[in-house]
């Protein structure tokens, strides 16, 4: 059992530094970080050495079992007021709540329902904490990457020209959700052929042809938490631009190794992403990578750390951050290459917890 208790405490602090007196978490992942609850709706309210869980009928039951640490209060009609009340028992009246979170029209709801309140924005304090992972969560997280890797060894068994795109798919998620998968990290992105210049081209009636590249970027979620590896795979045959397509794939398992390379504690997580693109910018191919580096894993698929270039939103790594190294390199009209591992930061490195191989494979 994670220690719900102590990020709990952690969570008022944080809000306590962005001038609140209690916390109010909506956005799943967080409430389910701070609390267990795995449910779908419901709102924790952290306030001075209480933790209450407001949900509906429909979870009441589960909510006792999964979040024991937290006093779970049925949802009236006026949830607002109620956490109004409750805060009120611990004399709060300025209660932060998830800004980046928020619609306008939930925030007009807390004001009219309850406008004693001083309802104060917070930003990122819940998610500053789940960047490091506990030892539970790294569990989690090894299993969800060890089934992906095990669904795409069976994959690579039915790989051939004519396979559609979809089936590739279909196959990969079937496997995944019988290793014991509990659902996959995101719809499979399959991008075969001139398809693998589509950085997130979801898989389509496309068959594949000999000697032509295909891009598979998937994941699977084992008790919340997810996996996020890319491979990509040549079909065996003959291709006008093979030499091309190659030349791209050294280049960009070059760069993917240089931004593994960088993975260390004390770095900054910008300094991965400039790893891995100088190389694709020495080889001239800069203009065709155009997305970030990385990105951090875990409750969610895309979380803080980012591994990225943007100079207002960096990171310094630390041991048990989760991220992931993907550069790729993205040719309209020819194909593209992308290669992914997620990654744990350990005390003097890294450590991969996807495990496919990333040499230059034929099929
Ligand atoms: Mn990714």
């Amino acid at each position: 059992m994670e220690d719900h208790r102590g990020r709990a405490a952690r969570a008022l602090a944080g809000a306590q530094a962005q001038g609140a007196e209690a916390l109010v978490v909506a956005s799943a992942p967080n409430r389910r970080y701070l609390s267990g609850f795995s449910g779908s709706a419901g709102v924790v309210l952290i306030a001075d050495g209480r933790r209450w869980l407001l949900t509906d009928f429909r979870y009441l039951e589960q909510a006792e079992r999964e979040a024991p640490a937290y006093e779970i209060v049925p949802i009236q009609r006026q949830v607002w007021q109620q956490v109004a009340a409750l805060a009120g028992e611990v004399g709060a009246r300025r209660i932060g709540f998830e800004a980046e979170h928020w619609t306008v029209a939930q925030w007009r709801r807390a004001v009219s329902e309850a406008p004693g309140v001083e309802w104060v924005e917070t930003a990122g304090v819940v998610e500053a904490l789940r960047v490091v992972k506990s030892p539970e969560e790294l569990q989690r997280m090894a299993t969800a990457a060890r089934i992906a890797d095990e669904a795409l060894a069976q994959v690579a068994l039915i790989l051939r020209p004519g396979l559609r795109e979809r089936d590739l798919s279909l196959h990969l998620e079937a496997k995944m959700r019988e290793l014991g998968a509990e659902g996959v990290a995101f719809p499979t992105i399959v991008a075969s052929g001139p398809r693998g210049s589509l950085p997130h081209g979801l898989a389509s009636d496309r068959k594949l042809e000999p000697g032509e590249l295909v891009t598979i970027d998937f994941g699977a979620v084992y008790q919340g938490y997810h996996s996020d590896e890319t491979v990509t795979w040549a079909l065996a045959g003959d291709h006008p631009e093979r030499a091309r397509l190659r030349e791209v794939y050294e280049v960009v398992r070059a760069a993917q190794a240089a931004g593994l390379a960088a993975v260390r504690p004390g770095v900054a997580a910008s300094a991965v992403d400039r790893a891995a693109r100088q190389v694709i910018e020495e080889a001239g191919y800069g203009a065709e990578f155009g997305h970030s580096t990385g990105h951090g894993v875990g409750l969610e698929v895309h979380e803080a750390p980012w591994a990225s270039s943007h100079p207002t939103r960096d990171w310094t790594l630390q041991p048990d951050m989760v991220i992931t190294v993907e550069p790729g390199i993205y040719l309209p009209g020819l194909g593209g290459v992308r290669l992914e591992d997620t990654v744990v930061v350990t005390q003097d490195g890294y450590r991969r917890l996807t495990q496919a191989d990333k040499a230059w494979r034929e099929w």
